[in-house]
């Protein structure tokens, strides 16, 4: 059998590579696995390695091999997790899940289960509803945290857009519970949760490749799936993405053709005058990022009141668990990359206080964080929320 990133490798890139690197990953040619801190880590497949190697030898930028075969390496390390797993003892029975897991992410299904029990025994704290479908038809939900007031104000949180960053769903399936068992810290608002905005391809993650993307959308004529959702938002569509279906960063064919970001665009469109904050969860890095991430040449309205809120939430977080994190630009903390759910709010919707929230951890990890952090990383985001909706 062929696993998934057979014979891919993983390389340290110079520092001086990230122009170089950002090519190639537009080219299709590589997946970028970070993307602060100095040097770059990316994986490269086994048809590009010569054409990788090529043009960092070419433009002078040293590089090396951290991983010679990501298969052998993946399969080893689930090996020990699923060791691990095997020694918890789950709270989840079959087709009921009672509370979010601690002690290991939650598959698709758990997920489902968790969220069908909470709409049924808390019905005066939440209502969970479809807003869509997925390319292969799975159901986008939505929990709606009702306030113990009527309010004009919404939060509006986002996470799994991206499939691999585990973490983001964990952290948003625990912001659920603790906002129906903890009623007070958000009596006066209504908040709005997509804990997994990309079933699909998280589904995919768990099955075929842990390193997936993108969702699902077979690319017709291409040889490659997928398309990049924090590309496919009409916000500057197409500048710092990639109109290659092999990119890790392919923004689709127009803005907008993919159900997933579709039907997130409609919901939060019904929100749009009641909107106070617009967080999207991904991973990794602990940074707070505030628009726009589609130019650096162009300063986001209220830069000053986002730069002081997202100061608000980073020291609540330290406060809560030491953990650090950075309020960064979008564009000048990474990269230039439009057609993002923070830039589409900010522009389209008016939103003020809109980020991109990079979880756990700064790299050590990376994508294949342990499970051990989702309780302490979950904790530290709720003080962070519960400062910020206090301002
Ligand atoms: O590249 C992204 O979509 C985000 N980083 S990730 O590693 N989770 O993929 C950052 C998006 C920041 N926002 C914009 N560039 N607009
Ligand atoms: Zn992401």
């Amino acid at each position: 059998m062929c696993l998934p990133n057979t014979r891919h490798q993983v390389w340290r890139v110079g520092s001086r590579g990230s122009n170089v690197v950002q090519q190639l990953l537009v080219a299709g040619m590589l997946d970028v696995l970070n993307h602060s801190g100095s040097s770059r880590t990316v994986r490269v497949p086994p048809e590009s390695l010569t054409e990788v190697k090529d043009a960092l030898q070419d433009a002078g930028i040293p590089y090396q091999v951290l991983i010679h075969d990501l298969a052998a390496h993946l399969q080893a390390a689930d090996e020990e997790g699923r060791e691990r797993r095997s020694a918890d003892n789950s709270s989840c029975t079959v087709s009921s899940c009672p509370a979010p897991l601690n002690t290991h992410y939650m598959t698709f299904s758990q997920m489902e289960w968790y969220l069908r029990d909470v709409n049924t025994s808390s019905p005066t704290r939440i209502t969970v509803s479809s807003i869509g479908k997925s390319v292969e038809g799975r159901n986008i939900w939505l929990a709606h945290i009702l306030p113990s007031q009527p309010s004009d104000k919404a939060v509006w949180l986002e996470a799994g857009l991206h499939a691999r960053e585990w973490i983001s769903p964990a952290v948003a399936l625990h912001l659920i519970h603790h906002m129906i068992t903890n009623t007070s810290a958000t009596s006066s608002v209504d908040v709005f949760i997509v804990p997994m905005a990309n079933p699909d391809g998280y589904v995919y993650t768990w099955i075929t490749d842990r390193l997936w993307r993108k969702n699902r959308r077979v690319n017709g004529g291409a040889r490659c799936d997928g398309v990049d959702l924090n590309r496919n938002w009409d916000s500057h569509f197409g500048v710092g993405a990639s109109n290659n279906p092999c990119s890790e960063v392919y923004q689709g064919p127009s803005a907008f053709s993919e159900p997933e970001t579709k039907a997130l665009r409609d919901a939060m469109l019904k929100l749009k005058d009641n909107l106070e904050l617009v967080l999207a969860l991904h991973s990794y890095g602990q940074d707070l990022l505030y628009p726009w991430g589609w130019s650096t040449g162009e300063e986001a309205p209220g830069k000053h009141d986002l730069i002081a809120i997202g100061q608000v939430f980073t020291q609540a977080v330290k406060n809560a668990t030491g953990t650090e994190y950075a309020v960064k630009n979008a564009a000048e903390g990474y990269y230039v990359a439009s057609g993002a759910t923070d830039d589409w709010a900010m522009e389209a919707l008016h939103t003020k206080y809109v980020y991109t929230l990079e979880l756990r951890d700064q790299g050590r990890q990376g994508f294949l964080l342990e499970p051990a952090n989702i309780l302490a990383c979950s904790e530290e985001i709720w003080q962070g929320i519960t400062q910020v909706i206090k301002k």
